[in-house]
C-alpha cells in the first residue's frame, strides 16, 4: 500500500500525509456524525465510541489498515482509542508533546501510531499542525517540550493547507503542537485521532474508567478474523495501576523532571498528560 518512499519518510521523520483520502461523501457522513454528538454528548471522550458507526467505519477502513500494517512493519495490532471533535473558531492550541503513551518513558522499541483525519481538511483559520520531524526517535516526557509553547521550533513542519478528507499518519512518539488561529474562514476543524499500538509489548491502556468494556464492544462489533488481535484487551495493563506504582519512584526514568503546578501542565486532546 505504501511506496518505499512513503515507508522509508514515516521511518526517518515519523509521520506521512495522504491527501484527500476519505472520499468526500464518507467525510460529510462521519462530520455530520460528530455534529450530532456534539449537540447530544459534548463530553465525548471515545469510552462509548462502538455507538457511532461512522467513526467505526474509519478505525476499520481498509486503506487506514493497509497502510498501518506497512507502518508496523508487517506485525499485527491492536487499537488503542478514538476521540473525535469539531473544533470551533477561537479553540485553543496545545503546546508541543507526544502522545506515545508509555510508563515511564523508556525507549521506543516499539511502534504506536495516531492517524488523525481531517474531514474539512486545514487551512490556516482554525488552528494548525505543528510536526517536529524526527523527534519521534527521542526519549522524553510528554511535555517535556511544553514550555515552548507553540513557537516554531528549527526544523517545524507546519501543516495549514491541506484539502478535506486528509489524514496524517503520525509516529505517536513525534512532538507536535496544534497552533491557534483566529477563524474567518468557512471550513471546519473536523478532528479524529485513530491510535493503534503494536503487538508484543503490554502498552498502557486508554486513560478512562471502562476501556476493557470499550474493546469488547468493538470487538463484538468489529471483529475481523483476519486481524483477531485489532480489538483484544491482553495487550494492555490499566494506565492507572501503571502511573500508580512508578509515581515518584527514585530512578524512574523520565518521570522525575522538575514538578510543574498541576494548572501548568498541558493536555493532550482529552488525556491528562500523566508521563
Ligand atoms: O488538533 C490537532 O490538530 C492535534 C491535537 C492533538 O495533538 C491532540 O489532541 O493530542
Ligand atoms: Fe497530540
Amino acid at each position: 500500500m505504501l511506496s518505499d518512499d512513503d515507508k522509508e519518510q514515516f521511518r526517518k521523520l515519523g509521520y506521512l500525509i495522504k491527501p484527500a483520502m476519505i472520499d468526500p461523501d464518507r467525510a460529510a457522513a462521519v462530520a455530520e456524525e460528530i455534529d450530532r454528538y456534539v449537540e447530544a454528548e459534548p463530553r465525548f471522550d471515545g469510552s462509548n465510541i462502538w455507538k457511532y458507526d461512522r467513526l467505526c467505519d474509519l478505525i476499520v477502513d481498509p486503506q487506514t489498515l493497509a497502510i498501518t500494517d506497512d507502518i508496523m512493519g508487517g506485525e499485527a495490532f491492536t487499537f488503542h482509542h478514538c476521540h473525535a471533535a469539531r473544533h470551533d473558531p477561537g479553540l485553543a492550541g496545545i503546546a508541543w508533546h507526544h502522545d506515545y503513551e508509555q510508563i515511564p518513558q523508556t525507549n521506543r522499541s516499539h511502534t504506536q501510531l495516531h492517524v488523525l483525519h481531517y474531514l474539512d481538511g486545514l487551512n490556516g483559520t482554525v488552528g494548525d499542525l505543528l510536526l517536529l520531524p524526527k523527534s519521534h526517535r527521542s526519549v522524553m516526557r510528554r511535555d517535556a517540550m511544553a514550555f515552548l509553547g507553540d513557537q516554531l521550533v528549527p526544523g517545524t513542519v507546519v501543516v495549514n493547507d491541506i484539502p478535506p478528507g486528509s489524514v496524517v499518519f503520525a509516529h505517536s512518539a513525534l512532538v507536535h503542537a496544534r497552533r491557534p488561529q483566529p477563524g474567518g474562514g468557512d471550513r471546519k476543524r473536523y478532528f479524529i485521532d485513530i491510535a493503534f499500538m503494536q503487538n508484543g509489548i503490554q502498552w498502557p491502556s486508554y486513560g478512562r474508567e471502562g476501556w476493557r468494556e470499550t474493546l469488547d464492544a468493538m470487538d463484538r462489533k468489529l471483529h475481523m478474523p483476519s486481524r483477531p488481535t485489532l480489538f483484544s484487551k491482553d495487550n494492555f495493563f490499566d494506565i492507572a495501576d501503571g502511573v500508580a506504582r512508578v509515581h515518584r519512584l527514585p530512578g524512574s526514568l523520565a518521570m522525575l523532571l522538575p514538578e510543574q503546578a498541576a494548572s501548568a501542565r498541558p493536555v493532550s486532546g482529552a488525556i491528562p498528560i500523566v508521563q
